[in-house]
């Protein structure tokens, strides 16, 4: 692995960086504010690529390798880490799965849609009973004749109210009484999809996260995604690869968060010397520095290994959990650098502090990841 990024990864980041700056950075508080999705910037992130990031050009993709994604994921999530999600989730665990497991009449239906950003998609694997547990959902697909009817509802669904289709996860039995777990392709406009209030949240308010409420709906047998029984495969490798952009996102969380602390501490005057000057302020800043470094090399491992079609279920769940874990003290550090100052919504900060948290949360929790770790070291991947 070259710790020196390529020169195309260089010239992602510093456009990524510009379009965020000149066009995220100014919609960024009100998004937050207002809890409301924007469909004119997704149309503007469309003319970054930015919804078919690693897809092949074929589909209309920008076929960038996935140092170049978590770059993207991170540049963008730095200033505006609603849109980070949106963008990720879309990437990362809506189309790529589509593109990884699905047929070519799959691919050539919905990814140039989705590449275009014409399209949103996700993932949903969650259920009222079923969130650390993977296995235990209870949405159930019943085959009958050409389709399966699916029965059942799903929460905290990420894209939940923008998204045109989703890989759904279920379980589904079959006319032969076979039983599984499948991943299905499940269309807006099919009857019987209902889109459930959207959830009122502490942070990334931007995304609209909603429950799905799934009544009879006729999915053709054609939306099977992959192999009918491979939905808990495939659902748990698609996460492996979700989980590499919400490490990024987090990472972009404490980049800004960072940022700020050292802009505000070397300006703040207390006692005769900018804040800065005090080791209490200026030993926070070393260690936000050196956790954001190291957090940042797990990633690119991360997203070296998957390049490099080798295992990365432990890195990336390392990257993700340590991502988070030092983004979320990072919001908290610069926001105690900037003391009332940061408390108050007229600075980013306290956004930053609010949004962060979820990466703890959503794609695995920090307790699952350390479950994962575990279980891939004592399986002897060491
Ligand atoms: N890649 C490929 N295969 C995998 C895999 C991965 N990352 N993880 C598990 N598998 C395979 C296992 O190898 C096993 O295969 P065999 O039956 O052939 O041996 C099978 O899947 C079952 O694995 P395991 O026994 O580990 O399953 P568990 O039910 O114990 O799952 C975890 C454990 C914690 C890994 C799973 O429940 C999980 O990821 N939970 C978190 C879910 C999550 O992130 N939810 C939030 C967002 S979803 S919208």
């Amino acid at each position: 692995m070259n710790f020196e990024l390529k020169d195309k990864q260089k010239l992602v980041r510093s456009s990524v960086r510009k379009f965020s700056e000149e066009v995220l950075a100014p919609v960024a508080p009100i998004i937050d504010r207002d809890a409301e999705f924007s469909w004119d910037t997704a149309k503007e992130l469309s003319k970054i690529n930015a919804w078919g990031i690693q897809l092949p050009e074929k589909y209309g993709g920008a076929d960038l390798d996935s140092i170049s994604y978590s770059i993207t994921i991170e540049e963008i999530s730095r200033i505006c880490a609603s849109t980070g999600l949106t963008v990720t989730v879309h990437n990362s665990v809506g189309a790529y799965p589509i593109y990884k497991w699905g047929s070519e009449e799959q691919k050539e239906k919905f990814l140039p849609d989705l590449a275009s950003g014409n399209k949103i998609t996700g993932f949903t694997w969650t259920e009222p009973n079923a969130g650390s547990d993977a296995s235990g959902i209870e949405c159930l697909a019943v085959e009958d004749g050409d389709d399966f009817v699916l029965n059942g509802s799903k929460i905290f669904v990420t894209n939940g109210a923008i998204a045109s289709v989703l890989v759904v996860g279920t379980r589904f039995k079959k006319e032969n009484g076979e039983e599984g777990m499948t991943a299905l392709l499940v269309e807006k406009d099919m009857e019987g999809y209902e889109i459930g209030t959207k959830e009122d949240k502490l942070g990334m308010r931007g995304n609209p996260t909603t429950s799905l409420y799934f009544n009879n709906v006729r999915v053709p047998k054609e939306n099977v995604l992959g192999k009918i029984s491979d939905g808990f495969k495939i659902a748990m490798q698609t996460l492996d690869v979700g989980r590499i952009g919400i490490a990024a996102q987090a990472l972009g969380i404490a980049q800004a968060a960072y940022e700020h602390a050292v802009e505000y501490s070397k300006g703040r005057i207390q006692f005769r010397k900018p804040i800065s000057n005090f080791q209490g302020v200026s030993f926070k800043l070393a260690e936000m520095a050196t956790n954001i470094d190291a957090a940042r090399l797990l990633v690119y491992r991360a997203a070296y290994l998957k390049d490099n079609r080798e295992r990365f279920t432990k890195e990336s769940a390392m990257c993700k959990y340590y991502a988070s874990k030092i983004a979320r003290k990072a919001t908290q550090e610069a926001l105690q650098v900037h003391g009332g100052y940061g408390y108050m919504k007229d600075l980013p900060v306290e956004r930053y502090y609010r949004d962060v948290k979820v990466t703890e949360i959503y794609e695995g929790t920090s307790e699952i990841m350390k479950l994962i770790i575990a279980q891939q070291i004592l399986r002897g991947n060491i």
